[in-house]
């Protein structure tokens, strides 16, 4: 059923302890932890709790969940000290644009100066 968690996510499988990750933040309905492949000095990914392949399709079924993933996006940027120098929340969606693990998720990343337009 949409939302029920996927016992083939990569995403759902951290979410259930199945598969460790440094764990940054975890609330109610979203949890956050370290990319396994950080791209910046703080890059951490936050996910809803429940399971949808994207942001849009999460944002369309879910708004509340959609709103506590970018609400949790700025906290961490404000625990990690991001705000001072700007910081960039991304959502990669369809392999296209780099999408690589189909459970929607926000890339938090800062520390570093960040180019525009991104690659
Ligand atoms: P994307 O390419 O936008 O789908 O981002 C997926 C991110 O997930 C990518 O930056 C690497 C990260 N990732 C993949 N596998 C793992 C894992 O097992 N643990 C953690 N912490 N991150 C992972």
């Amino acid at each position: 059923m949409a939302g029920e968690p996927q016992a083939d996510c990569l995403f759902c499988k951290i979410v259930a302890g199945n598969i460790p990750a440094t764990v940054v933040r975890e609330t109610e309905t979203t949890f956050a932890f370290r990319d396994i492949n950080p791209q910046a000095p703080t890059h951490v990914l936050v996910i809803p709790k429940v399971h949808y392949p994207d942001a849009a399709s999460l944002a369309a079924a879910d708004p509340a969940a959609a709103a506590d993933v970018l609400r949790e996006a700025g906290q961490i940027a404000a625990d990690e000290k991001l705000d001072d120098h700007g910081y960039r929340i991304v959502f990669n969606t369809g392999a296209g644009a780099g999408q690589t693990v189909f459970h929607a998720h926000a890339h938090v990343l800062g520390g570093r100066g960040l180019q525009w337009p991104p690659g």
